[in-house]
């Protein structure tokens, strides 16, 4: 009986596994990559914004965060508190900060899209999310919970709260240090 059913189990692990060579032994935290990438700007012309500052992507495409001078971030938070790291500090994605006097920084971030809820993020430098330096994966269109909301209730916080840990996505050499941003 006990046998049997450890038989039963492995044969369909077998039979799982076999065409999937290359993915994840925990679905649940991973996804299959598009092999899709979104670029984004932080800090273009000098300016306290994302550029694309609201991103439409599917679940397996990559973000990857760009960074111009002079010393910026990314971090995710919540609708709701802006500028602050999400409660769910365990999941949610720090960059660290990515200083450059001139061009791009060495490094890059990239966030894998997990799911289609919106995600919410903003610089943690300074006071650059009170400015505005904020953006937003997958708003809901249909929703009041906008980026212009968010940016508004930004304004009005008194301490952007800088994230404890980089986690959450992979800080890689930039693959395109002379993309003319
Ligand atoms: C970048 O900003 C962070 C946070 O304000 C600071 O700790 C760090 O020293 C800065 N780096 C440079 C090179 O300015
Ligand atoms: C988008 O927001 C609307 C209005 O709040 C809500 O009814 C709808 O379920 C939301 N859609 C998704 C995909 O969350
Ligand atoms: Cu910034």
């Amino acid at each position: 009986m006990y046998t049997s059913i450890i038989a039963t189990v492995l044969a369909a692990a077998v039979i799982k596994a076999a065409p999937t060579s290359t993915g994840s032994i925990f679905p649940s935290r991973t996804v299959p990559l598009t092999r899709v990438t979104h670029s984004v700007v932080a800090g273009r012309a000098g300016q306290l914004i994302f550029d694309p500052q609201n991103v439409v992507a599917q679940v397996g495409d990559i973000v990857e965060w760009h960074f111009l001078p002079m010393n910026h971030s990314v971090a995710q938070s919540s609708f709701g508190s802006p500028c602050v790291p999400d409660a769910d500090v365990s999941t949610s994605f720090f960059s660290g900060f990515q200083p450059t006097t001139s061009g791009q920084a060495p490094n890059v971030f990239q966030f894998i899209v997990k799911d289609s809820n919106p995600i919410w993020y903003y610089c943690a430098q300074g006071n650059h999310c009170e400015s505005g330096m904020a953006g937003v994966i997958n708003q809901n269109f249909s929703s009041a919970n906008t980026l212009d909301a968010y940016k508004a209730k930004a304004k009005t916080v008194q301490k952007t709260v800088i994230p404890p840990v980089v986690q959450g996505g992979a800080v890689i050499p930039n693959p395109n240090p002379l993309g003319g941003f």
